[in-house]
């Protein structure tokens, strides 16, 4: 399978939603909270390794980072919430600016919710849910770090996000993911390329996934 996301290029970070670009090029974000994976599974998807920073020291940044794709379409690398130690006014910044970019924002395409599938549906998580909801947004939900739980623990932990999901009204496709062993990665660049609109059959990066890290 070709990998859409290839050739992904950092474009910018911003501090502040006014600092986004207004050019309307379609945008897929990326959410979770601190340590979810976030980062690696960007740069799993991607295939590049220092795309996104992994970081052992979780919540940092509270920046939105813009990725460009060949294709127009752009990755927004999300802040990540739920940094126990953050200060009250961290997390009520975090709130206004995700809240207001998920609820608002018009280039927006689409949500990908990454839930350590060992701890998924976080208050936070649930929070970032109801943003999805109230904005109708697409989403697309990974467990991540599956390496981590045995096939039958993770096939029911697949099964209750896809119930909980569903009770709370929102439709997502949930799937199960590794950035370290690359299983669901291709399935993951064909959920992610389907909320951008990029045609798969269509993509001539030239660039091949690896089949071998499937996992599969
Ligand atoms: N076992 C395992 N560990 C992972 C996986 N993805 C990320 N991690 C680890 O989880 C920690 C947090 O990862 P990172 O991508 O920085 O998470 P972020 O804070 O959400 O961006 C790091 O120690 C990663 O090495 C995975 O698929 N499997
Ligand atoms: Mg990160």
């Amino acid at each position: 399978m070709l990998n859409p996301f290839a050739q992904a290029r950092f474009l910018m970070s911003c501090a502040e939603l006014s600092q986004c670009p207004r050019d309307g090029h379609p945008e897929l974000a990326f959410s979770g909270r601190s340590n979810s994976g976030k980062s690696s599974a960007l740069n799993a998807l991607c295939g590049h390794k220092g795309l996104a920073r992994v970081s052992k020291t979780p919540g940092r940044t509270q920046l939105i980072n813009l990725f460009d794709l060949p294709q127009g379409g752009r990755l927004v690398d999300l802040p990540g919430y739920g940094y126990a130690k953050a200060p009250g006014r961290v997390r009520q910044d975090w709130a206004r600016m995700v809240g207001t970019y998920v609820e608002q924002r018009t280039s927006l395409q689409g949500i990908v919710l990454i839930m350590d599938c060992r701890h998924p549906l976080t208050d936070h998580d649930r929070q970032m849910l109801a943003w999805v909801r109230a904005g109708q947004r697409p989403c697309h939900v990974l467990l991540s770090k599956s390496d981590k739980l045995g096939f039958g623990a993770g096939k029911n932990t697949w099964l209750q996000v896809r119930r909980d999901l569903q009770a709370m009204g929102v439709d997502a496709g949930v799937q199960l993911f590794s950035a370290m062993s690359g299983q669901g990665l291709d399935e993951a660049r064909l959920g992610l390329a389907g909320l951008l609109g990029i045609d798969m059959a269509a993509t001539d990066s030239g660039v091949e996934t690896d089949s071998e890290t499937d996992g599969r």
